[in-house]
């Protein structure tokens, strides 16, 4: 599949600029469990996957940039010395943004022409927006040869996030994407932004993903609204992030939080500790164990972080209800996306067929069931 988007916008590009582009690939990700942990300063689990984004770049030589997103059917042409956010709120800005960090490093970047086509379900909570990133930090790094390191590149990528597409994420994504390793997740800790691979192979178990296919609107909103939420108990706590705190800590200000901010901390100090249970579950080969985490994960992240949504939950329960099902949860920011399975291969797919049949009945539209595979980060292909 991703062999097919190289060779699209290989093709597409000769033909427009009547040159041989470099050829990037940069994935999308899945996360085992961690979420909302790490710009906590938490630890999370997350792995490049066999879906992302092809990208053709090579250096312009008419005095402006132009960047096409093939499978939006979108063109645009730009100055390097005239950027700043586009008020349209599109896949713009994130190359806007990345070029804008670049060039606040003081690295030089000349005029370039670039080509992008994806294959991540858009709103799926698989990290379309940080395969994009990398892909043109890596590509515009080896094009101009400006000596970033890949903890630079995953910097400037988030950066852009933060300055230009105003969602003001941890480094979760990114670094995935970057950095993924073929048929293995990594354990991440977000303070140190070093990781430990654990190779996945579940045996006769495999991680499935559903698609909700929506994407419920304010989310990026919601999402500003509890980073600062976490910031400001941190501060109360004189702490540096949730990541240092215990239960035990968080109940000595009890009367100073509103309880649904109480919840939401308490929420990530949890998830963060099941998060390194998780770990040692995959190390033991105890799949029991992983799935109880994996689901209350998912009760955590609705009930007490509030970022699920119904159609999430429903796909959730459904999983609950066949035993098959070891753990299921929603995965990346919320309010919509996929839920995550970890289940029987033998069942997987009238799982499936079953949970997909009630989904359309309940909501009366469709879910997408995704097989995937976990994969190497951001590259060069050849
Ligand atoms: C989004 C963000 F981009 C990540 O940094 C992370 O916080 C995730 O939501 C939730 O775990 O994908």
């Amino acid at each position: 599949m991703s062999a097919e988007l190289i060779k699209d916008v290989k093709k597409t590009f000769v033909k427009k600029f009547k040159t041989e582009p470099l050829l990037i690939f940069s994935p999308g990700r899945i996360n085992i469990i961690g979420e909302h942990t790490d710009y906590n300063d938490g630890f999370v689990f997350p792995a490049a996957v066999d879906k992302g984004i092809a990208a053709a770049i090579q250096k312009s030589d008419s005095g402006s940039c132009t960047a096409v997103a093939l499978d939006l059917d979108s063109t645009i042409e730009f100055e390097l010395n005239k950027l700043k956010p586009s008020t349209e709120g599109n896949w713009e800005n994130y190359l806007f943004g990345v070029v804008a960090e670049i060039q606040n490093r003081n690295k030089i970047v000349g005029d370039f022409n670039i080509i992008f086509k994806g294959n991540i379900p858009g709103g799926a909570g698989m990290s379309s927006s940080a395969a994009l990133e990398n892909s043109v930090v890596f590509g515009l790094n080896e094009l101009f040869e400006l000596g970033l390191s890949k903890h630079d590149m995953i910097l400037i990528s988030q950066k852009a996030e933060h300055n230009y597409v105003g969602v003001n994420c941890g480094i979760m994504d990114q670094y995935a994407s970057m950095f993924g390793v073929k048929d293995h997740a990594l354990h991440l800790d977000c303070r140190t932004v070093k990781s430990k691979p654990y190779k996945i192979d579940f045996k006769d178990h495999q991680l499935m993903l559903i698609n909700t296919n929506v994407k419920h609107s304010l989310s990026d909103s919601a999402y500003n609204d509890r980073r600062s939420a976490c910031e400001r108990i941190s501060e109360m706590l004189g702490i540096k992030a949730l990541r240092d705190a215990t239960e035990a800590d968080l109940e000595t200000i009890i009367d100073k939080v509103i309880p649904v901010n109480y919840q939401k901390a308490l929420y990530v100090i949890q998830e963060n500790l099941r998060t390194v249970k998780a770990a040692k579950a995959i190390e033991n080969n105890d799949l029991e164990t992983l799935g109880s985490l994996i689901y209350q994960s998912h009760e955590g992240l609705s009930n007490q972080y509030k970022v699920s949504c119904d159609e999430l939950d429903f796909l959730v329960e459904q999983a609950k209800k066949n035993k098959h099902v070891l753990g299921a949860r929603m995965m990346g920011g919320g309010f919509g996306g996929c839920t995550i399975n970890l289940i029987a291969k033998k069942e997987a797919e009238a799982f499936a067929k079953t949970a997909s049949k009630a989904y359309q009945n309940k909501f009366d539209k469709t879910c997408s069931v995704y097989f995937i595979e976990l994969s190497d980060g951001t590259h060069i292909v050849k």
